[in-house]
């Protein structure tokens, strides 16, 4: 790969908003057109405002799983992800806190807090009505208090910075993390406050405010918080989860597929249910504005606002007619904690020398049937693709040991992960999966996303070279308030009927049974904590989870299974045995390491623990 060219191609792609942030001189002067000459006009403050909404991350969140037990990134010129798996990282790398270093990570933070504090310095200049200029303001707001979540939740101490003109000659010292996130949920209660119940198509309304309120409030340990924001959501905010509807020629190819997979009589399971529940939740990526969709970055379809990671970073080359190359991939221990099909076992998982064994015992098996009836693979006339010989033995792969494990499982790893074998009619008519272990774009995990990588909405670029996507990527979706809600009110009051209701309408969407009842609280606490795992697999959520988890100040007092220190141990492996993420836990991960350059301009800052 040609990693050189894509990192100068995507610097155009980097928003507006950073050359604006390091001037105001678009600011200066009211245009000869204003209204009132000593007012701004007001076409300045929806610029201003656009720009702030292009702060909003988007399908770059993906990449957070590399810096968890969920996925992978094997390049360090695209994400740091495998240096905090590893415990190797260092003040020269940036989560937000200083200059933007790598595509898959956090940019600079606080140039995009800058724009907010601009807009809102600036409203009472611009040639807009009171009550425009305080919706714009609470906008604002609500944007910099998720940027200081961010902030706080991978720096603890952070300097809050309201104001364009405070310049701090002598440095700036950090403000505390209680302080910080008090400050947040009392800013995100004030936007929630004034923004109007329906806003401007795209921009934030009072129940995207609570949302976000529900995520801090979660991740600050305060469930009572959470809890109550969540609850506002689910039930005046008007939103519902994803159900596709009819299945396109290709899905169906697909379902049948995943049909043979699992014994539905057997299980006592709603086949048609099941099999649409795999496409109601793998398409929430698929259609823009869906009725589940709370906020999401917005894309379209074009070399300037279209999405790169989609298709050509999720993907392996095999998957895709354009280049592609994996560079964040799902790992064996995300695959092996999707329940079985009946939505609360564990499966029995072979040990890494065992499923090698059985993989390449499979993997043999087709090579035998592409070498074609004169069994000599040098002799081309006769061999047939990878994905020929794989059809010729569609219907016994369920009996082949290595497939054990993908039999019977959670319908939402159908969705969300592409397996080896496993059919991929959605992205490449009649075509299997293969995995090449020695072709690094093929991810050097064994696993690719479905979930996320299919957006239907594409336009090939830079000379036929690559795919963009055009589909929008939801960045705080219903599901998600939903488990808030589950393990905030489990947390405050217990695990009563309110909590598996709002459990079994995910349940009911991906066509899974019910959730147990009954459940202790800590058996609660570990059972939806795995679902909340499950159900937002890749989004980048699984960094703030573990540590959350981990944490006894935020935690509720129960670390559990999912807790950092539990899950953060050891040598993964793809499925051929070749070492893939390596996890390896330190108290000292809890935060990041402030970026040298950041200490070097501002003297008063002091290193977290253990940098
Ligand atoms: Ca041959
Ligand atoms: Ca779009």
């Amino acid at each position: 790969m040609k990693k050189q060219s894509y990192i100068y191609k995507l610097l155009w792609l980097l928003p507006l908003v950073a050359l604006m942030a390091c001037s105001d001189d678009f600011l200066e002067k009211a245009p000869n057109d204003a209204l009132d000459p000593s007012k701004i006009d007001a076409s300045k403050a929806e610029e201003l405002r656009n720009a702030i909404y292009a702060e909003i991350p988007g399908s770059d969140l993906v990449y957070q799983e590399g810096y968890a037990d969920n996925g992978y990134s094997r390049n360090w010129w695209d994400s740091n992800g495998a240096l905090i798996q590893t415990n190797a990282v260092s003040g020269s790398e940036n989560f937000g806190y200083g200059e933007w270093n790598h595509y898959g990570d956090k940019g600079n933070s606080f140039g995009s807090i800058r724009t907010c504090n601009m807009l809102l310095a600036k409203l009472s200049d611009f040639d807009i009505d009171e009550d425009q200029a305080n919706k714009l303001g609470a906008e604002a707001r609500m944007l910099r208090a998720w940027l200081y979540m961010e902030l706080t939740l991978y720096y603890g101490d952070v300097t809050i910075v309201e104001r364009i003109d405070e310049l701090y000659p002598d440095g700036v010292e950090r403000n505390s993390a209680s302080e910080v996130r008090n400050w947040i949920l009392s800013e995100l209660d004030e936007a929630a406050s004034v923004l109007p119940v329906t806003n401007d198509k795209g921009k934030f309304n009072k129940a995207m405010a609570y949302a976000l309120k529900a995520r801090a409030a979660y991740y600050f340990g305060n469930y009572a918080a959470a809890e109550e924001a969540a609850r506002y959501v689910i039930d005046k905010g008007g939103y519902s989860l994803y159900y596709a509807g009819s299945l396109s020629t290709e899905e169906q190819k697909d379902a049948d597929f995943f049909a043979g997979l699992v014994d539905f009589a057997d299980l006592g399971i709603d086949e048609t249910a099941f099999i649409e529940g795999i496409f109601n939740y793998r398409n929430i990526w698929n259609v823009d504005y869906n009725s589940e969709v709370i906020v999401s970055k917005e894309y379209v379809a074009t070399e300037d606002h279209g999405d790169f990671n989609r298709i050509t970073s999720f993907l392996s080359p095999n998957l895709s007619e354009k280049q592609a190359w994996a560079t964040i991939a799902p790992i064996q221990d995300l695959v092996d904690d999707y329940w079985l099909a009946d939505g609360e076992s564990t499966p029995a998982v072979p040990d890494k020398d065992t499923r090698a064994d059985y993989y390449n015992g499979l993997r043999d098996e087709i090579s035998t049937i592409q070498a074609g009836p004169d069994g000599d693979p040098s002799n081309p006339e006769d061999n047939l693709t990878f994905s020929e010989a794989v059809a010729t033995i569609a219907d016994e792969l369920k009996s082949k040991p290595y497939m054990a494990e993908f039999l019977n499982r959670d319908s939402r790893l159908y969705a969300s992960i592409v397996f080896p074998f496993s059919s991929v009619n959605t992205y490449f008519d009649g075509h299997y999966q293969e995995y090449n272990y020695s072709i690094n774009n093929y991810g050097q995990t064994g696993f690719v996303w479905r979930k996320m990588s299919g957006g239907d909405d594409l336009v090939s670029v830079w000379g036929d070279s690559y795919h963009l996507s055009g589909a929008d990527f939801p960045v705080i979706r219903l599901a998600e308030m939903l488990l808030i809600y589950a393990e905030a009110h489990t947390q405050t009051t217990g695990y009563d009927g309110t909590v598996t209701t709002e459990l079994n309408k995910l349940r009911d969407r991906c066509g899974m049974p019910n959730v147990p009842n009954g459940l202790g609280k800590q058996q609660a606490l570990d059972f939806i904590r795995r679902e909340r795992r499950i159900e937002l697999a890749g989004e980048g959520h699984r960094y703030f989870d573990i540590r959350l988890y981990e944490d006894g100040s935020r935690n509720g007092g129960y670390k559990g299974q999912q807790a950092a220190s539990a899950v953060m141990q050891g040598q993964t492996y793809d499925p051929q045995g070749n070492p893939s993420a390596l996890k390896v836990w330190d108290p000292r991960l809890m935060l990041m390491p402030i970026p040298t350059t950041s200490m070097d301009k501002n003297p008063l800052l002091k290193q977290n623990e253990g940098y």
